[in-house]
């Protein structure tokens, strides 16, 4: 079993000191793992190095510890033993600091995404579980590492993040047993939800409106997608990390099975947000574009234009429903 090989891994006395890494754009479960993994390993008698790809964003800067996520100024010549990578499918979504890991030493590949690569010297994917900050949790159990106050929160952030605050299809039962017993180190939910998902800028909500407008429908609404263009971004002084739950919205309309959310990152590059219900597997669509995530929430990067993106998208989106009914 991958947990067992990570704890001998951490338990090994070679093993001094930790870096810890995470994909770029960081969200609730890429930073609560980092943040709780570097708590394990600390109490488990090592030393560790926090490595993220980017500096810590604004809204995560809440929570205790956070100052100590930054990205370094000298990503190489970094003194460690093992690399350890949370909620990565593949080693390059760590971006630039990749020139930091070196891939003769051990890496722990701790992820929960399918489409998971594989990429690490030991691998432990469990893609049943709602976040990386779920597994985390279960480390901290097996290895019998007490969990306090700053730990529940690290974790809780990454579970509610990452089911979409437990709407999604990966919340399971375990998912609130352990938010249950998270929060009796006294969480406050409310308190949370209001610094994670709420205080948006206001030029987030008028982009939005913005967005919904272009809402565009197929195959007799099964399908419906949302874009924001570069231009859309610069007249609403809006960055593109304010559009990331905007694929929410057409996901929302009933009947919806694919819903899709086009946004061009910069001129000549589009990302695709793919979100679906009633079980339709949109990591299949990813895959096509070399994309990849989860059977509900994936992603894919495509060159082009918004309406080339859209207009090829969305014809293996209906392929898709039409080999799966
Ligand atoms: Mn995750």
């Amino acid at each position: 079993m991958g947990i067992n090989n990570i704890i001998k891994a951490i338990r090994s006395k070679k093993s001094k000191r930790f870096l810890i890494s995470t994909h770029r754009n960081m969200e609730g479960d890429a930073i609560g793992s980092m943040l709780a993994m570097a708590e394990l390993l600390k109490r488990a008698g090592k030393k560790v190095i926090l490595f993220p790809p980017e500096d810590m964003p604004d809204t995560y800067k809440f929570l205790p510890g956070a100052a100590k996520v930054k990205l370094m100024s000298n990503i190489k010549d970094i003194d460690y033993d093992v690399a350890c990578l949370l909620d990565c499918t593949d080693i390059e979504r760590i971006g630039s600091v990749k020139v930091g890991i070196c891939l003769t030493r051990p890496i722990l590949n701790i992820d929960h995404h399918i489409s998971n690569t594989y990429f690490g010297s030991i691998n432990w994917v469990e893609p049943n579980m709602s976040s990386s900050g779920e597994q985390i949790y279960h480390l901290f159990r097996k290895m019998s590492i007490p969990i306090n106050k700053r730990v529940a929160l690290y974790i809780y952030i990454a579970m509610l993040t990452d089911t979409g605050s437990f709407r999604y299809s990966n919340t399971t039962a375990d998912t609130h047993r352990i938010i249950a017993e998270l929060m009796q180190y006294g969480i406050d939910a409310v308190d949370i939800y209001r610094k994670v998902y709420e205080g948006v800028p206001r030029s987030s909500l008028t982009l939005l409106a913005s967005a919904l407008s272009t809402l565009d429908t197929a195959k007799n609404g099964e399908i419906a997608w949302v874009h924001v263009s570069k231009a859309m971004l610069s007249s609403h002084k809006a960055g593109i990390e304010e559009t990331q739950d905007f694929v929410n919205f057409p996901r929302s309309i009933k009947g919806v099975k694919i819903a899709l959310a086009f946004r061009e990152a910069r001129k000549g590059l589009v990302k695709v947000s793919l979100r679906s219900n009633e079980g339709v597997d949109v990591n299949r669509l990813a895959k096509q574009f070399n994309g990849g995530g989860h059977s509900s929430a994936s992603g894919c990067v495509l060159k082009g234009t918004i309406s080339g993106a859209e207009k090829i998208v969305v014809t293996s989106a209906k392929k898709l429903l039409r080999n799966s009914t």
